[in-house]
């Protein structure tokens, strides 16, 4: 059965090329599973039929089969759980995995994402400004000492950890941190990134043409 990963059929332009749904579509790449996209329309997020798997309104979700998930993250494991080269089978670089996947969403996405909203409204002095900091310098440290995150190579954990540093303004913010930029640009120059990325775009580029009609 062939993965299925949700997305909007359309978003503004600000967001293209950042909806989470890059995350599913960069793993699957990655791994080499087969999946297709399915599209919920912009204005029919709060429908039953979309908060039935998505809850929150939001995207994306994963369907494999009889199981449909949201959350990135979780989506993500799942995906981890059908290739090795997302996510390894033996217990060490598994759980070193695991942890990656969590603190990047737990340790680095709860603060960066609030970082980022906030600096939207150009704010004199962002209150988060010293907690990012301080997140930022901790990887930095960690990313002197290897090139990966986890197992000792690519894995689920680099993917979503280059994915919540991409965030333009955040990118900008790397700059004192010599370690943990090249990690970044390392993790983004590999093709299944790159694919992903240019077939999100085309795909909300496909809706404009659709909805110019
Ligand atoms: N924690 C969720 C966040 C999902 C999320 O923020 N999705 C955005 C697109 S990247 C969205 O649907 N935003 C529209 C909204 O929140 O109404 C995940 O990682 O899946």
């Amino acid at each position: 059965m062939t993965l299925a990963i949700w997305t909007y059929d359309w978003v503004p332009p600000p967001p293209r090329g950042h909806v989470r749904d890059i995350r599913l579509r960069w793993a699957c790449e990655e791994a080499g599973l087969p999946y297709t996209i399915r599209a919920v329309r912009f204005e029919d997020r709060t429908e039953p039929d979309h908060l039935s798997r998505q809850p929150f309104a939001q995207v994306p979700a994963l369907q494999d089969g009889e199981v449909t998930l949201f959350e990135s993250g979780a989506c993500l494991l799942h995906l981890g759980e059908k290739s090795e080269t997302l996510m390894p089978k033996d217990a060490k670089p598994r759980a070193e995995t695991l942890e990656w996947v969590i603190a990047g969403l737990n340790s680095m996405e709860m603060v960066t994402v609030p970082w980022w909203f906030i600096g939207l409204s150009k704010p004199a002095e962002n209150p988060l400004e010293g907690w990012l900091q301080s997140r930022l310098s901790r990887l930095d440290s960690v990313l002197v000492q290897r090139d990966h995150l986890a197992a000792g190579r690519f894995t689920l954990a680099d993917l979503l950890m280059a994915d919540i540093l991409r965030v333009p303004s955040l990118r900008a913010a790397l700059g004192p941190y010599p370690a943990l930029t090249a990690y970044t640009d390392r993790i983004l120059a590999r093709p299944a990134f790159l694919k992903a990325r240019q077939d999100q775009l085309d795909h909300f580029a496909a809706a404009d043409a659709a909805r110019a009609k």
